[in-house]
C-alpha cells in the first residue's frame, strides 16, 4: 500500500510513522509512507499556504491554490482509491473503517490545519472525511499518523503472527478478552485454570465469553451496531 500525505507540518509525522511495527512494515516494502510538505506548493517567496476567511472571522484557511497544484502534482502519478480530509467534523474513525481501509492500493491524505482547507478542495477533490474523536487537534498530523497505524498493521504480513488482528479489540464488535503470562501464581494471584490446561477449544470458548462479558460491562453501544 502507498499512502501520500500533504501537511504544513510533516515533522510531526515522522517519528509515530518511522518506528516499531509501521517502521517494520515500510522495510518489509508492504507499506510505503510519503509525506509532502504544502509549501513546496506555496503562491510566493514567504512560503504563503493559507489566507483570511471571506466573510470576517478570526482563523486562517488554506488556499485553494497550493493545494491544488500539489494534489494534481502528485495525481498525476498515482491514481487514488481514496483522497481522504482530516477534519474534526469528518465521519468518526472506527475499527470498520480501517479494515476497510487496509484494502486499497493508494491513498492520499490531506492534513487541515487552522479554521481548515477552502471549501472548494473539499467538494471537487476529497472522497472521504475522516475525525479520529469529537475533540479539536491543532492540525489533522496526528489523526493521519492513527490511522495510517491503524491500517498499516492491518496489511497481510506486517505483523507478526497474522492471527493476531483477527483478536483485537473491536474485530467482530467485540473487546479484547483479558491476556496473561508467566508466571501462573505470582502473590497468589493465579491465572485461570482453562488457560493452563492446553485444550484450544476450551480456550477459544473461554476467551468468547469473556470478551462478550466485558464489553456487556464496559462499551454496550458496540453490542448494538450493525
Ligand atoms: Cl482529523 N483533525 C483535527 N484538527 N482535529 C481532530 C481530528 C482531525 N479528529 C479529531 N479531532
Amino acid at each position: 500500500m502507498n499512502i501520500d500525505i500533504i501537511s504544513v507540518v510533516p515533522e510531526l509525522l515522522e517519528s509515530p510513522l518511522n518506528h516499531s511495527i509501521m517502521k517494520r512494515a515500510q522495510e518489509k516494502g508492504l507499506l510505503q509512507v510519503r509525506t509532502h510538505n504544502l509549501r513546496q506548493w506555496a503562491i510566493n517567496k514567504h512560503g504563503q499556504v493559507d489566507d483570511y476567511q471571506y466573510g470576517g472571522g478570526a482563523g486562517m484557511v488554506m488556499m485553494c491554490e497550493p493545494l491544488y497544484n500539489a494534489i494534481t502534482h502528485l495525481q498525476s502519478t498515482t491514481t487514488y482509491d481514496e483522497i481522504i480530509y482530516l477534519t474534526p467534523d469528518g465521519a468518526t474513525f472506527n475499527q470498520s473503517m480501517a479494515n476497510r481501509l487496509s484494502l486499497h492500493q493508494n491513498l492520499l491524505f490531506i492534513c487541515g490545519h487552522y479554521k481548515g482547507i477552502d471549501q472548494r478542495i473539499r467538494d471537487h477533490f476529497v472522497t472521504k472525511e475522516i475525525s479520529i474523536g469529537d475533540y479539536v487537534l491543532s492540525g489533522g498530523e496526528l489523526a493521519a499518523a492513527v490511522i495510517v497505524d491503524a491500517i498499516g498493521r492491518l496489511i497481510p504480513g506486517v505483523l507478526n503472527d497474522e492471527t493476531s488482528a483477527l483478536f483485537d479489540s473491536f474485530q467482530d464488535n467485540l473487546l479484547a478478552p483479558p491476556v496473561y503470562t508467566r508466571p501462573a501464581d505470582f502473590n497468589g494471584w493465579k491465572v485461570p485454570e482453562v488457560l493452563l490446561q492446553g485444550d484450544p477449544k476450551k480456550v477459544e470458548a473461554w476467551r468468547y465469553e469473556a470478551a462478550l462479558a466485558i464489553t456487556k460491562a464496559k462499551r454496550p453501544d458496540l453490542l448494538k451496531e450493525e
